[in-house]
């Protein structure tokens, strides 16, 4: 589940492929764990062909799907999937990815930083509750994610 909708939330975060190939695993996590969020699921994967196309499900009729699910499950590269838990994380997180084409993604995002097609633009994150819910039931076990605190979890008064 991806939390309590508008509070603590769950979202899957994927460095795709070319992300990996790109050496983004470490940058993708810090960005992430330096705004506060945690970390409570990660594995690298080459996704099974069914996985990618109920993945990508909602783009089925688009003329780019084919080709998309081939490079997410080529095996050139894994995925590193992964679950981040925080307040606002699934808003956030597509903030701090940048918009779907590197073209119009902000300076200072991710795919702004690092990209510049749209076929290959290295991070995928959940859109809304009901995508980051479905898509952390697609791509972990309940066993794979993992509960557990930040030493500090308060800010002092
Ligand atoms: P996003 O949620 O930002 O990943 O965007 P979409 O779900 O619309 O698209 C998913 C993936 O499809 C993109 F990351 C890359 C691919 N795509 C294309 O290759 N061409 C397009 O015109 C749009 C998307």
């Amino acid at each position: 589940a991806a939390g309590v909708k508008g509070g603590v939330e769950r979202t899957f975060i994927a460095i795709k492929p070319d992300g990996v190939q790109r050496g983004m695993i470490s940058e993708v996590i810090h960005r992430f764990e330096r705004k506060g969020y945690k970390l409570v699921a990660i594995k690298a994967i080459v996704p099974p062909k069914a996985l990618a196309e109920e993945h990508y499900g909602d783009l089925k009729a688009r003329p780019f799907y084919p080709g998309l699910v081939s490079y997410m499950t080529s095996g050139k590269a894994p995925v590193i999937a992964m679950v981040w838990e925080g307040v606002d994380v699934i808003r956030q997180g597509r903030r701090i990815i940048g918009a779907t084409n590197p073209l119009d993604a902000e300076p200072g995002s991710i795919r702004g930083d690092y990209t510049i097609s749209v076929g290959r633009n290295a991070i995928h994150g959940s859109d809304s509750f009901e995508s980051a819910t479905i898509e952390i039931g697609l791509w972990f076990k309940p066993e794979e994610v993992y509960n557990w605190q930040f030493a500090h979890a308060e800010w002092i008064e």
